[in-house]
């Protein structure tokens, strides 16, 4: 089928065009089927480790404590590293990679925004971390088809079940509700009969639906499990992140346009004095686009 200029949903002409030139295709069918897909070698080897390093280096200053990647043994469970984009500028690449970003995309509008950055850095023991939905407090039930966020969760340790790897019920984001207590299980017999393992190598970013259930399960083995997660919303949804500051200088112009987008910069709500108008402004552009199309 030739995809023309379609002037119904010059948006969705934009992102799809962008999924065509990466050849994601079929991981788009994934994620529409299945709710999560896979991509990997999303970053480079020398990427993945320069970036666990330095999560583990910031997890530690956070934590108080040495963290052990391939023998650890006393930091149990899930700890949360938040707030990671302004730690340092290598995670901009995490953030505006060109594939997950095309998909999350497609899920969440053209103009989505990021919600958080941060770190899940599991140690052995205890029960994982049970399966959710991202649509966390304050969304309520039932959920609406299609995702009001998206994540990405970029590997930065091997991936495999006794490690701790990301859990997810296939398919789940067309329940269209928040897991039950009774469903939320990773271990022993309170497990749920429908979790899979995400089994992939680092450097594997797993894209999935907001409406997915997943979580990860326990690690049974010494060392660490370390992912980079970045959360995404439409733009219209606040942001889990406080996005009225960004640090002097972290923006580097032109270069820096598309992240400075993901950070909220071209928002349609948030006016002052001046009222919408500027804000409609920085959008014409795009509206000049659509208007070219039509005539
Ligand atoms: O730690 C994991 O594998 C799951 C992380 C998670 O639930 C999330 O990023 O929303
Ligand atoms: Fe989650």
């Amino acid at each position: 089928m030739r995809i023309d200029n379609w002037t119904a949903c010059p948006d969705l002409v934009d992102v799809y065009r962008d999924i065509e030139a990466l050849g994601l295709e079929k991981h788009l069918a994934e994620l529409e089927a299945f709710g999560f897909t896979v991509i990997e070698k999303a970053l480079d080897d020398d990427t993945t480790v320069a970036m666990r390093d330095r999560i583990l280096a910031l997890a530690e200053k956070r934590l108080g404590n040495s963290l052990d990647l391939e023998n650890e043994t006393e930091h149990k469970e899930t700890k949360y590293a938040q707030y990671l984009l302004f730690e340092d500028p290598m995670f901009k690449e995490a953030v505006t990679n060109r594939k997950t970003l095309a998909l999350i995309r497609y899920l969440l509008g053209k103009r989505c925004i990021l919600s958080s950055l941060g770190s899940h850095v599991k140690g052995p023991g205890g029960p994982g971390l049970l399966l959710h939905s991202d649509n966390g407090n304050g969304y309520p039930d039932p959920f609406p088809p299609y995702s009001q966020v998206a994540n990405v969760n970029f590997c930065m340790t091997d991936y495999a079940e006794e490690k701790g790897a990301f859990a997810v019920v296939p398919g789940s984001h067309r329940h269209a509700r928040q897991v039950t207590p009774a469903e939320r299980g990773l271990d022993g017999n309170e497990r749920n009969p429908h979790a899979i393992a995400v089994e992939v190598p680092a450097g594997s970013a797993i894209v999935f639906h907001g409406n997915t259930w997943h979580g990860s399960f326990p690690r049974k083995v010494p060392g660490l499990r370390v992912n980079l997660a970045a959360f995404y919303c439409r733009e219209y949804i606040q942001p889990q992140e406080d996005r009225t500051h960004v640090p002097d200088g972290f923006l580097d112009g032109d270069a820096d346009a598309e992240l400075a987008g993901l950070l909220g910069r071209d928002l349609i709500h948030g006016w002052k004095e001046e009222g919408p108008k500027k804000l409609y402004e920085r959008r014409q552009e795009d509206v000049g686009r659509v208007r070219s199309w039509q005539s």
